[in-house]
């Protein structure tokens, strides 16, 4: 039988590398769509593909133009798509809320409207996110809890979740979602709490740095590991019926938590480096996320199998190590 063919949007960030990995080992061949200046820069912007950059293909497309994106699916021609690319950066939309309403709604409707016309059989997964439940009126959140998103990022993926479901219903094409809740790992953004503080740790104990600036300490998040939510990506592409599914850990930590935890790693009291900084509170926040991922466990057989304590270890040595390489190139 011939490999299975997979296109991947946001492939060059932190879940589209993991995937990338996941579906080579599977055996697939795996198309990306990236922007021209990935492959400009290619150290700098494709370094999470770095080992396995050769065996992946590159596509040149952009999420603002349907042009471009009708390109890449008739040349690619895609047994399942993996829409992952987004502005991802909560905070970030509100200092953009039009750039992020334009490249998340429309690039989804475009990439729908060209599979639906060129490649209709085609599986489909969209990105969707807890961000989704923003306000939620009840703990923890599943499939059925009724949405109030709190960013424009938010309600871009509400947007992106009824345009999966719609494409689905209207059009029958095999058009899923996933809810995902916070996922994290050390090839998470720098942007992003949970690699700001394990980047900040590390930067600390090679005496780079004397303090951390947080926000908002108290903001629970549901945080589980990126590569095995991944898993729950496929797995949703290989059933009979399209759907939507909430993946988390069913757990949740405060920002607080995890700063103790991850200095305490590296045997140092977080409440001598973290500094309350207003400025980086949002506008608008979400206080409390938690998933219940059972129906994702009970249909597809997924389970998180990393435990909180373990991804901030994990984070908090993977930076550390890399600074020691950096020091020594140095
Ligand atoms: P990420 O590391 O921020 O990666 C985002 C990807 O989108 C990058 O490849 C980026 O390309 C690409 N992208 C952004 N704007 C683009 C544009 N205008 N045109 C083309 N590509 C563009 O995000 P992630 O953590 O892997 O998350 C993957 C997806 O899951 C995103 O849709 C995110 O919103 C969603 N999600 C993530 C989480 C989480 O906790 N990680 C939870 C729920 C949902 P460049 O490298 O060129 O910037
Ligand atoms: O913030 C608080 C902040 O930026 C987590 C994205 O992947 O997950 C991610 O969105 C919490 C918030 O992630 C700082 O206020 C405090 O309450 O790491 P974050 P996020 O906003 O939860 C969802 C599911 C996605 O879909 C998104 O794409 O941490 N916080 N102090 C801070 N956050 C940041 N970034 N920086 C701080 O200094």
């Amino acid at each position: 039988m011939p490999a299975k063919c997979a296109l991947i949007t946001g492939i060059t960030g932190q879940d589209g590398s993991y995937l990338s990995e996941f579906l080579l080992a599977k055996g697939y061949e795996i198309h990306g769509m990236v922007r021209r200046v990935a492959l400009e820069d290619p150290d700098h912007r494709l370094s999470r593909l770095r080992d396995i950059r050769s065996r992946l293909v590159l596509h040149a497309a952009s999420l603002e133009s349907y042009a471009s994106i009708h390109r890449v699916i008739q040349d690619v021609q895609p047994d399942e798509c993996y829409h992952l690319a987004a502005q991802s950066f909560v905070s970030y939309s509100f200092d953009d809320e039009f750039s992020t309403l334009n490249t998340n709604i429309n690039g989804t409707h475009f990439l729908l409207a060209a599979l639906k016309s060129l490649a209709p059989q085609c599986r489909f997964y969209f990105a969707g996110s807890s961000e989704m439940f923003g306000q939620a009126q009840e703990a923890p959140q599943h499939e059925g809890t009724r949405l109030h998103p709190r960013s424009s990022y938010g309600i871009s993926k509400v947007a992106g979740f009824h345009l999966t479901r719609n494409y689905r219903e209207a059009y029958g094409m095999h058009a899923s979602s996933c809810i995902l809740f916070n996922h994290e790992s050390p090839r998470r953004g720098f942007e992003f709490v949970t690699r700001k503080i394990s980047s900040g740790v590390a930067r600390i104990l090679a005496g780079a740095s004397t303090e951390l600036r947080l926000g908002n300490l108290e903001a629970k998040r549901d945080w589980g590991h990126a590569r095995e939510y991944v898993e729950a990506m496929w797995l949703m592409l290989q059933q009979p019926q399209p759907d939507d599914y909430v993946v988390a850990t069913g757990e949740c930590h405060s920002v607080r938590e995890f700063a103790e935890l991850a200095f305490a790693h590296a045997g140092l009291d977080y409440r001598r480096y973290v500094k309350p900084d207003a400025d980086l509170f949002r506008p608008a926040e979400v206080n409390l996320l938690k998933g219940d991922a059972s129906k994702a466990r009970r249909v597809l057989g997924w389970t998180c199998r990393t435990r909180f304590e373990d991804l901030v270890r994990e984070m908090v040595e993977q930076d550390c190590r890399a600074l020691e390489m950096a020091a020594k190139v140095r």
